[in-house]
């Protein structure tokens, strides 16, 4: 009886084995992806984290200074109307504005490294607002306090943000916004993601530069019209979600064109597929990592679902978004939630073991019962 036990205890744990070795193989291929797609995650989110400090930095000064103005403007109104010192403010106040918005247009990299030329140009346009105010109210009014807070505003700025920057330009993201051969192709995607020479317009040869062929699904280091032959987005486990989404739909009431919006690495191709009737296009982001594509033939009605991928010469997903599912009718095109494919992996890894563990028990218990109730009925026959 004991020995019996030990063999079944022996089979057991090789059917484990066996089961567990099966499943934690495409797991750990799976990984590599993962980490692609991690690392283009996280450079997508801290551009947004440095995009967004951009944003409200400027929120904070414009409110600082428009805030600053009007109480001098109210605290010195006593003799004249607060309409003809704003009237006399007007031009320059227009020109700091002006100014503030051009510094801030060109993006953190112009703040931080222009940072004094910024404080320098809003503190001789606030002397100037002063002596607007001085002349139209006979008073001596300063707005040093005003000068100062925004400055201070500017510098905490830098202090927190230039570090992050460096990272970012540690891992070559300023690379994003070169293109050194002017094909199309920044820097950063043809030495990390085509493997394409970044100084040769046209890498392997042909009438197409390397930025025609990936958005025509021609591999960029063939020479021939080499079609790439893309992996299904639905088998790959690389989730970049916070950086590939699809944020808009529309259909044009005219022509019926449907028309999608979405995100992305800036400067960067992604490849869009569309289900059921399977459309799979590549489409360039701007430099602020958005995109848009207008498809050129009419969808049928009813539910869709696409995904949009960053894609390398293999067809391999490097980094992709969420499962986007979208309904379109007649006279729309609604975009649902974002699903979350595949559901965490651990969480699955637990609920299959246990599954597989639970059923082995089982029959092991239903055929041991069974041996017992032989062995049983046949001592009872002899
Ligand atoms: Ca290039
Ligand atoms: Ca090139």
């Amino acid at each position: 009886m004991k020995t019996k036990m030990k063999s079944r205890f022996f089979i057991l744990s090789i059917i484990l084995g066996v089961a567990y070795f099966g499943y934690s193989l495409p797991m750990a291929k799976a990984d590599i992806g993962d980490q692609t797609g991690s690392s283009t995650q996280s450079v997508g989110v801290d551009l947004k984290k440095i995009d967004s400090d951009v944003s409200s930095l400027k929120v904070g000064i414009v409110s600082q200074f428009v805030d600053g103005i009007s109480q001098a403007i109210e605290s010195n109104s006593d003799k004249v109307t607060p309409e003809s010192i704003n009237k006399a403010v007007q031009l320059d106040r227009i020109d700091l504005l002006k100014f503030i918005d051009d510094s801030f247009s060109l993006g953190a990299e112009n703040i931080l490294s222009q940072n004094q030329l910024i404080k320098d140009g809003i503190n001789t346009s606030i002397k100037k607002i002063a002596g607007d105010i001085s002349k139209a109210t006979k008073k001596n009014v300063s707005l040093d306090s005003v000068s100062q807070n925004i400055s201070q505003s500017l510098d905490t700025f830098v202090q927190t943000d230039s570090p992050k920057f460096d990272a970012l330009k540690n891992d070559h993201v300023d690379l994003m916004y070169k293109d050194s051969d002017g094909d199309g192709v920044s820097d950063y995607d043809e030495i990390y993601v085509y493997h394409t020479d970044p100084y040769k317009a046209n890498t392997a040869g042909g009438s197409l530069n390397d930025g025609q062929k990936i958005l025509q699904g021609f591999n960029p280091l063939s020479a021939e019209s080499e079609k790439i032959k893309y992996s299904a987005p639905e088998d790959s486990k690389a989730v970049a979600s916070s950086t590939y989404s699809v944020t808009e739909l529309s259909l044009d009431q005219n022509t019926k064109a449907l028309t999608v919006k979405g995100t992305s690495l800036p400067n960067s191709y992604v490849t869009l597929y569309i289900y059921s009737t399977p459309i799979v296009v590549t489409v360039k982001a701007n430099a602020l990592g958005e995109w848009t594509y207008t498809l050129d033939q009419e969808l049928n009605n009813g539910d869709h679902k696409m995904y949009v991928a960053s894609v390398d010469t293999a067809g391999k997903i490097l980094a992709r978004s969420d499962l986007f599912p979208f309904v379109k009718t007649a006279s729309a095109a609604t975009l649902g939630q974002p699903i979350e494919t595949p559901v965490n992996n651990s969480i699955r890894n637990i609920v299959v073991i246990s599954i597989s563990i639970f059923v082995i028990l089982l029959v092991l218990m239903i055929s041991f019962i069974g041996i017992e109730k032989k062995n049983k009925t046949e001592k009872e026959i002899k």
